[in-house]
This record gives structure tokens, sequence and C-alpha cells, in this order.
């Protein structure tokens, strides 16, 4: 088998692996549920069902393959740019049926091409670069469409055996120590790395702390009983003046019944204490980690412990080496509906011994969503460029419903610090060089 046809087979898996998940997420709610709005924050799932089509067309079909658009009429219905999600079931958008259809259509069409495309001829087809683009693009939205689900209110639809349960969780540190100096961040080499991961820089990064684990609902059911959400000295003004507005008192998904309970996919059941908070916002976060005397890690910070190896000086793909994640190393995927307690993967550690970095639940850190030296945007400025600046916080590490395909140490999401129907959770850090001084 030559590297091409390897590279061909691994595409192929890739894109296959995408569909089923959106199959799976689309059938198992009926047509009505499908055409819903289940909240202002999302889009239809009928949306997102053709949205990732039409990207696929227009990357694959158009762009890679000169083909003539297939319905060239639909495409402003399904430009995110064009249309706030609060506005798409207003639209006349392509029902189930025919959203379906034009993906399998789309689909079958890029098979073909798979077949015929060379992988060196074009930067877009490099790699396979603009295949492997597509899958992540869907597997991103299948993360979007859990989200939705999350918010939806009926009975639940999504079942998933627990996470396995963690071997040696009781005897770690709560934190670890990771040594000053220049680490390489970022990635210049990585083929389906996007463009805001480009390119490799050295950044030097002063010793600090790092949780060992994420922080967990203990823990921040603790920063609640204390009064956290009443005492301003532990937020931000945005993040209070927020928190009066909007009249947080808890992540959300949690309700008070004489204990914590927190509805997941439509189950609620009392809070797990030792697995890792999920959907709070970068306010809530943040003010956790004054009120426990500690900080948002720096995104430098988060990349430096997750791939930094202090033996050959390089940075790894992720926290356990070089090698694509597997079950026994990391909570992604959705192959569960929930993030594993904390401390598992003792085999997905990183070298500082910082546990859980990929997976289980994205981290947010201090860090503004930036373009790191000499970037440039490709191959759409809409991906990243026209989102950089401070009203994005950059999160890491990928929760338990970000695909492999879509998750390296490298990987860089963002969002509002208001948003909390994402799968976010966070670890908190402080200085070392503060001790010293
Ligand atoms: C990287 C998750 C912020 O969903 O807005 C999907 C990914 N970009 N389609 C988003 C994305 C275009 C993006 N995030
Ligand atoms: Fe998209």
């Amino acid at each position: 088998m030559t590297d091409n046809d390897a590279l061909r087979e691994r595409i192929a898996g890739e894109l296959s692996a995408a569909r089923d998940r959106t199959t799976y997420l689309t059938t198992v709610v009926d047509e009505a549920d499908l055409v819903r709005q289940h909240s202002p924050l999302m889009s239809p799932l009928v949306w997102d069902l053709a949205h990732v089509a039409n990207q696929e067309e227009l990357w694959l079909l158009r762009e890679v393959g000169g083909l003539t658009p297939i319905h060239p009429e639909i495409d402003p219905l399904y430009d995110a740019f064009e249309h706030p999600r609060s506005k798409r079931p207003t639209l006349p958008l392509l029902a189930p049926g025919e959203a379906r259809g034009y993906g399998h259509d789309v689909r079958g069409r890029v098979m073909d091409l798979l077949e015929k495309t060379r992988f060196d001829g074009t930067r877009l087809t490099d790699g396979g670069f603009a295949f492997g683009m597509i899958a992540q693009h869907e597997q991103q939205h299948d993360e979007t469409m859990l989200a939705t689900h999350q918010l939806r209110v009926g009975p639940p639809v999504l079942s998933a055996p627990p996470p396995p349960a963690p071997s040696d969780a009781v005897t770690l540190p709560a934190e670890v120590f990771v040594p000053g100096g220049p680490f390489t961040m970022g990635t210049s080499t990585e083929p389906w790395a996007l463009d805001n991961e480009r390119p490799a820089h050295v950044v030097d990064v002063p010793p600090f702390y790092l949780d060992t684990t994420p922080v967990t609902n203990a823990a921040y059911a603790a920063f609640i009983a204390d009064g956290g959400y009443d005492d301003p000295r532990w937020w931000t003004a945005d993040g209070w003046a927020h928190r009066q507005r909007a009249g947080l008192e808890a992540p959300l998904f949690w309700r008070w019944e004489g204990e914590w309970v927190r509805v997941s996919f439509g189950v609620a059941l009392p809070i797990i204490p030792n697995e890792p908070v999920l959907h709070v916002s970068w306010y809530e976060a943040d003010a956790y980690a004054r009120w426990a005397g500690r900080r948002l890690p720096t995104e430098a910070e988060w990349e430096k412990a997750a791939r930094h190896d202090p033996v050959s000086g390089r940075s790894r793909r992720y926290p356990w080496g070089d090698f694509e994640p597997t079950p026994e190393v990391a909570n992604l995927g959705q192959r569960h509906l929930r993030p594993a307690l904390a401390g598992s993967y003792p085999l997905g550690a990183a070298p500082s011994g910082a546990r859980q970095l990929i997976g289980d639940v994205w981290e947010w850190t201090s860090s503004d969503f930036l373009p790191y030296p000499g970037f440039t945007a490709w191959p759409y400025k809409e991906y990243s460029e026209v989102f950089f600046g401070p009203e994005y916080k950059v999160l890491r590490g990928g929760a338990f419903g970000v695909s492999p395909v879509a998750c390296r140490g490298t990987f860089r999401n963002w969002d509002y610090p208001i948003r909390r129907q994402i799968f976010a959770g966070f670890r908190t850090a402080r200085s070392a060089s503060l001790e010293t001084a």
C-alpha cells in the first residue's frame, strides 16, 4: 500500500465516523425536534445537518474538485455569518429528509473525488488538509449538536456507559510543578492543524504550579457554600455585573433540591463529588480561582504542561506522547456522556504528572484569543481571524464529546466569557516565582 492509499483510507474512515455520529445525533429525535429551536443559543439540529454538507461541498467538491455548485441558492442559508443562530429557525431551511439527501449526495461525490486526489498538488490537498478540515468541521458541529441535546427538554434519548473508574486517584498530589524555561508552542508540522494553531514558536514560561486534575463538583460546591456567588471580591467587575444581571447561583443545569442535582441529557441525578465541574462560564471559573487563592492558567502554561517533555526538550503532540488518543488515555469521542472522575487516565498523564489535560472537559484559560506571531489566515478568514480579540477567551484540551480528529495538544477553542452551554470546566494555577521573590 502506498502512502497515498493509507492517507485515503484514513480520510475515508474519519469522514464516515463523523457522518455516523451526525446520523446518530439526528435520528434519535423526531422531525419536530430536528426543526425546533431548543435554545436561542443554538441552531435547530436540521441547520447543522445541512451546514456540514454545504461546507463539504464548498471546500471539497468546489474548491478541491473544481465541480459546479449543486444548489448555489442555498449557500446563504447555511453561511454562519449571514444569520445569527437565534434567527435560523425562521429561514426556509431544507427539511430533514432533504438535508439528509443533500449530505448523502455530496458525500458520494466526495468519495469519488477522494479516489482521484493526489495529496501533493496544492496547499489545500497537501497531506489531505482540506479533507481533514472537513472531517474536523463535521465533528465540531456534532459537538455543537450534543450541546443542543443537553439543552433539549424532554425524555432522555442519548445513553452511554459511564467512564471507567480511576485506579489511583486518591494518592495524587493536588498540584504539579512545571519548571520555568522556553518551550515550543503551536505547530508548523501537524498536517491537519488549523490556522490558529500555527506557526510553532518558542515561548518562555516562568515556573508555575498547576492543579493535577480539573476542579471537581465537590470543590466547586464548597465555593458556592462559602458564599462565592455573593462576594464581589472574587469576581472581576465585568464578571460581577454579569453574575448580577444573569442571576447566576450555580453551574448551568444544577438545581438545589436539599442537595445539588445536575441534569445531564435529560437525566437528573445528585452531582458526583469527584467528577470535574461542567457548564461554568469563564467568569465563574475565574471567580472560583480567586476564591481558592489561585488563578486560571495562561494558554501558554496550559500547553507547556500538556506538551513539553523536559527530557528531550521537545513538544509532544499529546500529553502522553505522539500516538493518537486511545480509550486508555483520554475520554474523547462521545464514548461516554460525562467527564471521568478526577484522577482518571493515569496512562494519559503528562510528564509533569498532570492528568486529563486532553478529554473530559474543555478548560478555560486566562488568555484572550489572539493570533500567534507569524499567523496567516488559511484557508478562510472566518474560521479564526474574524474572532481574534479580547472579547473571546481560549479553552484547551477538549471534552468527552470532542472527536480525537478535532483534538490535539495544540488545538485552540474560544468562546465568550459568559458562555456555559459548552462542555467547559477548568483547573487552576499559581506562579512559583512569587515564593522566591
Ligand atoms: C472552534 C468551536 C468556536 O463552532 O463556532 C464550526 C468551530 N467553525 N464551524 C464554532 C466552527 C465553523 C467553532 N469553534
Ligand atoms: Fe461550521
